[in-house]
């Protein structure tokens, strides 16, 4: 520990941390711009500038604490240096905050706000550059950019993808893609975790709210929406509620009242997965296939995989995503079963992440003619929906999903969390192989916000299930070259593109960086998710009477033509 006197208050900070650190453990609150913990400590902005006693002022959040150090926070010289730097900010930004997809929750109008600004004395020079929307999931808007660098640091370091980075100097600074190239043209895997670091409006999903009311108001359309695992855990935040709050009754009823003709749950469609992956599963090792099985339902990891694991291709899963498999089958069996022809059938997907709206488009996931889904909303575009219809989403009643495809399991549920794909299938696969109902069904040792996590089941015929899971692609990267250089042996990987899983999918509601630098939002949704799981009754995929239903009306067994037809896929290089 050192002693520093910050503002003439006496603080004990660990050695190696920063003043900005430091500050906040005395209460007091320095003003941020670019800093995200974990994620950008770099001092770009200078807006957390204070005074040490040096010949220039300096960047808290990168300034480390010393004995004896003397700290000023809070002077006239310190204060006007924060607001120049931000009125010189604020001089080039397209103030179209009244329109701004942001505005409300945007960091750079609420810190205008509280060094109150009350003009722009700089007005002077401004850019004007394209706006990059071409990709099916990232809008990226460089006039509203404050180049704090939070989405390079994301996409670099966190994601290891590297699709975006600076470009050109000084005033001329952009951030841009190599080339300047689209950013559908870059190996962007369209993960969004750009848009859910971005303190502004620069970056913003791909919307597609229009083309939901256009199909809601269309008669000759039977529009029906599945909703995704971690919606139900995240989109009370736009409505003022915990981070976390389960929100599951709530929502389907709000999307009742926007008109859908029938709500449904992804995590039917989860369940799905696991009967088909889990089969594939047991298949391969009994059959010596291709080993370790890697998950294939987050559309950011395909991506990635294609771009740079294109080896790894055959080890990935045949099975959809849920939202896939679930998109397939209303428009093949529930089709059947209502007499609507699937022509007539629109499916709205809600979820939790950007790339499902990439993922619609694959050619190859059409598998009955029509796309498996027609439209893919982000958390945050229902939250606006419901916002523009007046509805009061708080005080709704909690309402069920529709039958005759609503009922899901808690592994269904659980989906949404890194780790809960593993923990879902294994609760599947160990009663298959035992061919008993085992109790032991939470594998806690696939939870969690580790990086990389590993499991071992032995079963009583003495075999070793060897399972491995990744969040973020980062650490898929260090998992998978252990993988390729037959470093690490595993049976089954679980893979999902974001840090936390879907949860933290850069579709989900913005927190920002005052709250993600003290709460773990990922956590907190996820436990939101693992408490609706533990209240459910039926906990195993393959114990959901719907899905015997399913496999019983119209699959037959997992991993039969019909499944393979319907439910399954290839991706390419
Ligand atoms: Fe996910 Fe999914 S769990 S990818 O994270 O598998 O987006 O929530 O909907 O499809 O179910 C996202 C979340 C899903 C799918 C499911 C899977
Ligand atoms: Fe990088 Fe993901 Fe943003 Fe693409 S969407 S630029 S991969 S962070």
């Amino acid at each position: 520990m050192v002693t520093l006197t910050i503002d003439g208050v006496e603080v004990k900070a660990p050695a190696g941390s920063t003043v900005l650190e430091a500050a906040k453990l005395a209460g007091i609150r320095i003003p941020t711009l670019c800093y995200l913990k974990g994620i950008n400590e770099i001092g770009a902005c200078r807006i957390c500038v204070v005074d040490v006693g040096a010949r220039s002022l300096q960047a808290a959040c990168v300034y480390p604490v010393s004995e004896g150090l003397k700290v000023v926070t809070n002077s006239p010289k310190v204060r006007e240096a924060r607001k120049v730097t931000l009125e010189l900010i604020l001089s080039n930004h397209e103030r179209t905050c009244l329109t701004c997809v942001r505005s409300g929750n945007c960091e750079l109008q609420q810190l205008a706000n509280e060094l109150n600004v009350g003009e722009i004395r700089f007005d002077g020079e401004r850019t004007d550059l394209p706006v990059d929307d071409l990709s099916p999931s990232v809008v990226r808007d460089p006039n509203k950019c404050v180049l704090c660098r939070r989405c390079i640091s994301v996409c670099n370091n966190v994601q290891s993808v590297a699709a975006i980075g600076t470009a050109e100097r000084g005033f001329k600074t952009v951030i841009a893609s190599p080339f300047n190239m689209a950013l559908k043209d870059t190996p962007c895997v369209n993960c969004g975790q750009c848009i859910n670091v971005c303190p502004v409006g620069a970056l913003r999903e791909k919307s597609s709210i229009e083309k939901v009311w256009d199909a809601l108001a269309n008669p000759d359309l039977h529009v029906v929406v599945q909703t995704a695992p971690a919606v139900r855990v995240a989109i009370g935040e736009e409505f003022g509620l915990p981070i976390g709050t389960r929100c599951t009754g709530k929502m389907v009823a709000a999307l009742k009242r926007l008109g859908f003709d029938k709500v449904f749950d992804t995590d039917t469609g989860a369940d799905l997965t696991i009967m088909e992956e889990g089969n594939e599963l047991i298949q391969r090792i009994k059959n010596g296939g291709k080993l370790p099985m890697i998950t294939s339902c987050s559309p950011g990891w395909i991506k990635f995989c294609e771009h740079n694991y294109p080896d790894l291709l055959d080890n990935l899963s045949t099975c959809k995503s849920p939202q896939n498999m679930f998109g397939a089958l209303l428009k093949s069996y529930y089709a059947e079963k209502m007499g609507i022809d699937p022509s007539k059938i629109f499916v709205v997907s809600v979820m939790p992440c950007t790339a499902k709206k990439f993922e619609i488009q694959r050619p190859e996931l059409a598998s009955t003619g029509y796309p498996d889904v027609d439209v893919s909303i982000t958390t945050r575009e229902l939250a606006r929906m419901i916002k523009e219809a007046g509805i009061d989403f708080v005080n709704l009643p909690d309402e069920e999903f529709d039958d005759p495809m609503g009922e899901a399991s808690g592994a269904g549920v659980i989906f949404g969390a890194t780790g809960g794909v593993m923990e879902a299938a294994l609760r599947t696969v160990v009663d298959k192989l035992t061919g008993r109902d085992n109790d032991n069904i939470e594998y806690k040792e696939v939870r969690g916000e580790e990086g990389i996590k590993v499991a071992e089941v032995t079963l009583p015929d003495g075999m070793t299930i060897r399972a491995a899971v990744a969040h973020g692609l980062g650490n898929a990267r260090k998992l998978l070259d252990q993988v390729r250089n037959g470093e690490a042996q595993y049976h089954f990987i679980e893979i999902m593109a974001c840090p936390g899983g879907c949860v933290n999918g850069g579709g989900q509601p913005i927190q920002p960086a005052r709250v993600r630098n003290t709460i773990d939002i990922r956590t907190e949704r996820a436990k939101g998710l693992y408490s609706e799981d533990e209240a459910m009754t039926i906990r195993k995929s393959h114990k959901n009477p719907r899905i015997q239903k399913i496999y019983e009306e119209f699959l037959g067994e997992p991993g039969s033509h019909k499944a393979h037809e319907l439910l399954h896929t290839h991706y390419y290089a």
